[in-house]
């Protein structure tokens, strides 16, 4: 078999589509490079002294973990110099982090949750990255929190590593979704699945059921017809499954179909779900749509939710397409 390395597939869809720049396959490969470094943190485990907490809350208040803090200097300092990015900004930082000007500025700008599914690092349950790229507006000198108000849309690339039993990365430059595999010994990225699709129908769907009893009505409407199962309104049986880790369970619909719910619910208004739109929510719903899925918030699709903030949080329904918009068209009536 022939290996198609990630540089290769880059540069050979830059041939064919022209729409990866030199710039912009720098900045891909230095992300992939980055995530192969945090690959070999999380393989260490305990040997390597990142596991439990780092002693830290982030913006949204939630503890910090070692692994939490280490990816993020990680995918800082693989991306700083390289003169591809403007600016980035992370789920881990507060405000977003321009390029110091010791270095050139280049005309990307780089968002990511640079470990995904926090939960799970001390029991070895895989984890991931998700990142996002975004253009910097025309003519801006220093990029502000504002230059980051860019709808979904405006994505020009979306990935997502994922740390489990293989490490892989899944990339989409709007031009269909690929997969490669960390080929451990030789440190390199090998193109191990061309244009990826995600089932129309399914018999699956993801969703934290401890949280049940604050859904909105729609969701309890949604989710208690599956579970009806055979003799409900569905006729069919579902299975279910939640790992906890958004990049593990967006990994299996990928592969294999399925829906994933994290909807916002009568808890705290203030706070509509867990999901952040910029690090979590964008991405992975261009790749989902990419891969012929969709995504939306319950009532529009996320890639046109204009942005307020850069840690908004969103409700989020993806996966495949059939069961997307029978959740969604429950919101509407
Ligand atoms: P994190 O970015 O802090 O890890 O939080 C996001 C994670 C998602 O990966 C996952 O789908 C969700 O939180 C799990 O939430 P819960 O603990 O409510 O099941
Ligand atoms: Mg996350």
């Amino acid at each position: 078999m022939k290996r198609v390395s990630l540089t290769q597939y880059l540069v050979e869809e830059q041939r064919l589509h022209d729409n990866i720049p030199a710039e912009l396959r720098l900045l891909i490969e230095v992300v992939a490079r980055a995530c192969k470094t945090i690959s070999h943190s999380v393989g260490k485990g305990a040997l390597g002294d990142i596991l439990g907490s780092a002693g830290s809350e982030n913006v949204q208040g939630e503890v910090q973990k070692k692994l939490d803090v280490i990816s993020n200097e990680i995918l800082l300092e693989a991306n700083e110099w390289g003169g591809h990015l403007a600016a980035m900004a992370s789920e881990e930082m507060e405000s977003i982090h321009p390029i110091p000007n010791r270095y050139p500025m280049g005309e990307y700008m780089l968002l990511f949750d640079p470990l995904d599914g926090s939960s799970n690092i001390d029991v070895n349950v895989s984890i991931g990255t998700i990142f996002s790229v975004l253009k910097a507006p025309e003519g801006m000198s220093a990029p502000t929190e504002a230059d980051f108000m860019q709808p979904g849309t405006q994505q020009v690339a979306a990935g997502y590593a994922v740390y489990g039993p293989q490490t892989m990365l899944v990339l989409t430059t709007g031009n269909g979704v690929n997969c490669f595999t960390l080929d451990r010994e030789m440190g390199s990225w090998v193109l191990t699945q061309k244009n990826m699709q995600i089932p129309e129908d399914t018999k699956e769907f993801a969703i934290n059921m401890s949280n049940q009893r604050h859904w909105h009505p729609p969701v309890q409407r949604y989710v208690s017809e599956m579970l009806a199962g055979k003799t409900g309104p569905r006729g069919k049986d579902f299975n279910m499954r939640w790992i906890a880790s958004m990049v593990a369970d967006v990994h299996r619909i990928l592969s294999r179909g399925g829906i994933f719910m994290y909807p916002a619910d009568l808890r705290d208004p203030a706070q509509p779900g867990k999901l952040r739109l910029m690090y979590e929510a964008n991405p992975m719903a261009m790749i989902v749509e990419q891969a012929g899925g969709a995504a939306t918030d319950g009532r529009q699709r996320i890639l046109d939710i204009p942005p307020t903030k850069l840690h908004q949080r969103v409700p989020v329904f993806l996966g495949s397409k059939s069961e997307v918009e029978r959740v969604t068209s429950y919101h509407a009536e």
